[in-house]
């Protein structure tokens, strides 16, 4: 786990059940989720050299899933960086609010789905580092 003040990332695992006619795995809402989901978002079609996020939330929890393929997300609460690679469907990633994130080596055919506490709003964004620091160190001071 990668803790600071404002927020943290941490792995969250889904059952799996194993049949020979293929995986299933499932996420219930109050369960495995740790906030009520209000959005789902999945990416797809993403060229293996893309670099997507590049933000962080005021607001927003997030649970990140690799359906399929693989990617890396890197982390960062403001003071600490983190790599973190996506490639399994049942372990998701749980990012809160205040956490800068990356994301770029996409495998071919790489498919992720997001769970996401609220719906979109542009205002819930920080896309400039600068401003994410600055609010950071704002709640150490
Ligand atoms: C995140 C990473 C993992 C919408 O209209 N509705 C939506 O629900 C989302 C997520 C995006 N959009 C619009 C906003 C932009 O005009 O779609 C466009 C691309 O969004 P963005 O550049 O933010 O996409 P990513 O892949 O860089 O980031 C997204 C999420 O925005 C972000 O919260 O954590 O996926």
């Amino acid at each position: 786990m990668n803790k600071s003040a404002k927020g943290f990332v941490r792995e969250v695992s889904l059952p799996q059940i194993h049949d020979p006619r293929g995986d299933l795995t499932f996420v219930e809402g109050g369960n495995h989720i740790p906030f009520e989901i209000r959005r789902v978002y999945y990416l797809y079609n993403v060229p293996v050299d893309s670099e997507r996020g590049g933000h962080a939330h005021r607001e927003l929890e997030q649970v990140v899933f690799a359906l399929s393929g693989s990617f890396r997300m890197r982390i960062d609460d403001g003071t600490t960086k983190s790599d973190y690679w996506l490639r399994d469907p049942r372990k998701g990633l749980y990012i809160s609010k205040m956490i800068w994130r990356e994301m770029d080596a996409f495998s071919q055919g790489a498919v992720c789905m997001v769970l996401a506490s609220h719906r979109y709003d542009e205002a819930d964004y920080f896309r400039n580092y600068d401003d994410f620091r600055a609010e950071v160190e704002s709640h150490q001071a």
